[in-house]
């Protein structure tokens, strides 16, 4: 929801298809109240009684002026910067804008009409706080430029994946059925709610692409102009997945050889095709020589070959190729331990590195395999200074509970895009991208749902996303504040002890929520103990013995993947210093990613005082303790009623479920692991009690056994 700005009157100045956007979201938040909004799309100058300053002391500051809230473009916005005490040093750029408070007036103002848009909805974020005290001029502009949601959905009920891949949230907001839904209030929302959280490019259909995808870049391609039509006045520009082997499916050409003269002409004619009826297209996404998608690989090229065709096609408009650098071997021999997917991007694209046209965006997954709660960061991104970077999450919680278990990705995102690939002094992931001019890219985890992402919580997951891609330095436990704040006006109208009891569970269920899932889940970065096919709930050898490449290689004597140089697959090889040491060190690889680098006995001591067998019993234990205080913790807000009772049951049931599953999950664990080793669970030397049961917070957050065992819980 969007909090309204109250009995506020409103001056917008500068014309186009976005001012006017903030003129309509200005009237919705204000008019309902008393409030008013005045629009001069002309002219460099307002009337003399509407310029805070004119109306005031005629020394130039500001007066009561005649407005509370001024937000203008460029020339027009002229006449107010002085009056609002702001420097005009240098441009804002495309999407930045100025924000300040004084003299009773709140200004926004902004070179580019996208800077308008996001100004507004930052003083939309700040609710009355844009209105109260004065406060000095900031600007803001995004760090990263293209903030992206890839969309996994499919025009046609696919039999396997049905309407959306991966997808939890009821059906996909575009389409349904094999045509296009046709719902353009959804869609008209759906861009309202991406430009709030600062998100400005989607891609409307799944980078697997079957037939009738395949054609909505020729005969289909009216209802991708649809679509653009709708996101258009968000600043949205809409993707494509495409197929590489689209000039065969399409047209009817005999190969799809990035080398071929008659394959560029029809990409480039294609393309010229795909700008007539949507001038303002970002571009194309691509999963090539992947999971059985066609690429380059079939033609013997390289995927620099690859990209460079669509890149090529595309440059004349202005568009850019996203090219996946998922590309594995998903036929693997499962006793070959010399095969590593792990090491797969790397070793397939940095070779490459320089090769990528201008307008080619390599887009890599966060970590080397896919989207796990825990991975280390994908070395990709740091070895690869000529190629412009993107880095992809995944919204959806495909790894992480399937939306109907509370898992906020804030913390891991910000701790991937905050990570330094060569310590300490060098710059981080999200500097890395921003500088390329890469992009943030998440599979999207909305759709056709009443609350947009099947459990009401995981809307938080959208909201960050945008936030982080935005500034990756924002807090994420801020962040989820935010939209708190914004979700449930119940927290903020009320200064209430009920308002901050909703605001207090909220946080306890969330802000630990991703630690949790990780903890009654795969233990210590060894991921994929997920059931084979629709990876949700627990199956410790689903993936143990098959062709994808995702192994513990659990054994009577001990478990984890050795990735080191000295006897493993050479993985850790693929970092620079010092995490390529830190890594292949037993002493120094951190315990949350131990079982990803190295094989070890149960008994092998972590660095916090547990064994390897005994962490995994604990945090199992611990998790499940965790999910069941939540679910009691959100029971107890029911009586406050600031919750909507449809909200309030969606998400009781989901916990009802998230704390079934995380039980099954404990159980299936550890009692695998108990058969396998044969070691019992330690109880507590002193007392005798379950150490999980028995603890003691200590001023960082992280719980102690109370007795002297030591033990430390996550
Ligand atoms: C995996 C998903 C699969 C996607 C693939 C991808 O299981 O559905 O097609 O990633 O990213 O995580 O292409």
């Amino acid at each position: 929801s969007f909090r309204a700005l109250g009995a506020r009157r409103v001056l917008v100045r500068g014309g186009g298809t976005l001012v006017e956007t903030v003129v309509r979201e200005a009237e919705a938040a204000c008019e309902r109240h008393g409030g008013s909004v005045r629009h001069q799309a002309h002219g460099d100058r307002a009337p003399a009684d509407s310029v805070p300053g004119d109306g005031g002391s005629g020394d130039g500051t500001p007066g009561d002026g005649a407005f509370d809230l001024i937000l203008a473009l460029g020339r027009a916005a002229a006449p107010s910067w002085a009056a609002a005490g702001i420097e005009r040093d240098g441009t804002l750029g495309a999407e930045g804008y100025a924000l300040a408070r004084r003299g009773g007036v709140t200004v926004v103002l902004a070179d580019e009409p996208a800077g308008l848009l996001y100004g507004f909805f930052h003083v939309v974020r700040l609710g009355e706080a844009a209105f109260a005290d004065a406060f000095a001029a900031q600007r803001h502009e995004p760090a990263l430029r293209e903030r992206m949601l890839d969309h996994w959905d499919n025009v046609d009920v696919h039999p396997v994946t049905r309407q959306v891949e991966r997808g939890y949230s009821g059906g996909s907001i575009f389409w349904r059925d094999g045509v296009a839904r046709g719902d353009h209030d959804r869609v008209r929302a759906y861009a309202r709610l991406l430009a709030a959280c600062g998100i400005n490019a989607v891609a409307v259909n799944n980078v697997n692409v079957h037939a009738t995808e395949t054609r909505l870049l020729t005969d289909r391609l009216g209802d991708v102009a649809a679509i653009a039509d709708l996101l258009r006045p968000y600043g949205i520009r809409v993707h494509l997945s495409v197929n590489f082997a689209s000039p065969v499916a399409l047209g009817g050409l005999p190969t799809a050889d990035p080398l071929d003269e008659a394959v560029r002409s029809w990409w480039a004619e294609t393309t010229r095709r795909v700008y007539a009826s949507i001038p303002d297209f970002g571009g194309y996404v691509v999963k090539a020589d992947s999971e059985g998608q066609p690429g380059p690989f079939g033609y013997g090229r390289s995927h620099a070959e690859g990209a460079n065709l669509l890149a090529e096609a595309l440059a004349p408009f202005g568009g850019t190729v996203h090219w996946r650098a998922f590309v594995y071997d998903h036929r693997q021999d499962w006793r070959d331990r010399s095969t590593d997917r792990a090491r797969a991007a790397y070793d397939h694209f940095t070779p490459l590195d320089g090769l990528f046209r201008q307008n080619a965006v390599l887009q890599a997954k966060y970590g080397p395999m896919d989207f796990q709660a825990r991975e280390p960061v994908s070395p990709v991104l740091a070895a690869m200074p000529a190629t412009r970077l993107a880095v992809e999450f995944q919204a959806t919680q495909e790894y992480t509970g399937q939306q109907w278990h509370v898992c906020y990705l804030g913390p891991l995102w910000s701790e991937v895009l905050g990570f330094r690939p060569w310590g300490p002094d060098g710059r981080t992931v999200a500097e890395v991208a921003a500088a390329s001019g890469g992009a943030l890219v998440a599979v999207s985890n909305a759709g056709a749902d009443r609350f947009w992402t099947g459990h009401p919580l995981a809307q938080a997951n959208l909201y960050a996303f945008g936030r982080l891609a935005w500034d990756p330095r924002l807090d994420p436990i801020a962040v989820l504040d935010e939209w708190i704040t914004l979700t449930f006006p119940g927290c903020s109208s009320a200064q209430s002890e009920a308002g901050e009891r909703l605001r207090g569970t909220l946080h306890a269920m969330m802000d630990e929520s991703w630690r949790t899932y990780e903890q009654y889940t795969a233990p210590l970065g060894v991921g994929f103990m997920v059931r084979p096919g629709h990876h949700y709930g627990p199956d410790v050898d689903g993936y143990e013995y098959t062709s994808w490449g995702t192994y513990h290689f659990a054994d009577r004597d001990g478990l984890g993947v050795d990735r080191t140089r000295a006897t493993g697959t050479g993985f850790t090889g693929q970092y620079p210093k010092p995490w390529s040491d830190t890594y292949e060190s037993l002493d120094q690889c951190p315990d949350e990613l131990l079982l990803f680098f190295h094989h070890v006995p149960y008994t092998h001591l972590l660095h916090n005082g547990s064994t390897v067998i005994q962490h995994i019993y604990d945090t199992h234990f611990s998790g499940v303790e965790r999910v069941a205080r939540m679910r009691l913790a959100w029971e107890q807000i029911e009586a406050d009623g600031l919750v909507d009772r449809d909200l309030f049951a969606r998400v009781r049931d989901r916990l009802d479920e998230q704390l079934r599953c995380a039980r099954e999950w404990r159980d299936q664990i550890n009692t695998y692991f108990h058969r396998k080793s044969g070691i019992s669970y330690q109880r507590c030397a002193d007392t005798g009690a379950c150490c999980a049961e028995e603890r003691r917070p200590d001023e960082n957050g992280a719980s102690h056994c109370r007795c002297r065992c030591r033990r430390i819980f996550f």
